[in-house]
């Protein structure tokens, strides 16, 4: 998965288990796959228990062959029926919680179902006035969207203690995305694959990032509200 990272030009679609049932979720993995999406992630703010996960990752492996990666809030929704997890570190918390806790918490868990770990440094970008759910609970060392000098210094860090990727999040639903001045400036600095989420909403946004530097692109809320626009993002992301 790593090495398919790196290559770029990909796209990853964000289901939230607790935003449907699991049939329904089996019948949108299929629309991603047959739209031409690369991996389902599962996870979201709210969910609580692996149980659910589980059942979720369950219709989508029915529905479609695509690669499941766990997307986690916590270590309690971290089902043994996932391909892959991104092994989270939210580096710009200010909680133990976000940085250690619950990665310890679910260490063993993701070794005893045998779960493909990706390392990842996730960071939260700052973009709009609203705060975004993840802004309001994680404490952030807040990094605004003209902050580029400090996410430099961010994405270094993870880049040297060796972190395989390094997801820039805006927060799900975002009034706007990460900036590609952004994506532009950290591009030059490091070399780990770079994802992209939070409030990408049209191909053309989409494509703007991928040409920006971003190796994966990935959307949510749009899944859930318009799914036939996920055609049009993935042929922008997919087109050379
Ligand atoms: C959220 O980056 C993801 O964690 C996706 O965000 O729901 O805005 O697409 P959206």
């Amino acid at each position: 998965m790593i090495e398919q990272m790196k290559k770029g030009r990909m796209h990853f679609s964000l289901i939230d288990p607790d935003k449907q049932k699991a049939e329904e979720a089996g019948r949108m993995a299929a629309l991603c796959q047959q739209y031409g999406s690369d991996a389902i992630m599962v996870g979201g703010s709210t969910v609580g228990h692996d149980d659910v996960v589980y059942n979720t990752i369950k219709e989508i492996k029915k529905n479609s062959s695509l690669p499941v990666i766990i997307f986690p809030n916590s270590a309690s929704v971290i089902a043994g029926n996932a391909d892959y997890i991104f092994f989270m570190d939210l580096i710009n918390s200010l909680d133990y919680k976000y940085r250690r806790g619950e990665q310890l918490k679910g260490a063993r868990i993701v070794k005893k179902y045998g779960i493909k770990p990706i390392a990842t440094a996730y960071v939260v970008i700052s973009t709009s006035n609203e705060p975004t759910t993840v802004e309001r609970k994680a404490n952030l060392d807040r990094i605004g969207e003209n902050d580029i000098e400090k996410l430099v210094d961010y994405v270094l860090y993870a880049e040297y203690i060796g972190f395989d990727c390094v997801y820039l999040e805006a927060g799900s639903n975002a009034e706007k995305p990460v900036p590609d001045e952004m994506i532009k400036a950290i591009k030059k600095e490091i070399s780990i694959p770079i994802i992209v989420g939070g409030g990408i909403r049209d191909g053309k946004e989409a494509r703007a990032k991928i040409e920006a530097g971003a190796n994966v692109i990935v959307t949510g809320s749009l899944i859930e509200e318009n799914i036939e626009k996920l055609k049009e993002i993935i042929e922008e992301i997919k087109e050379k």
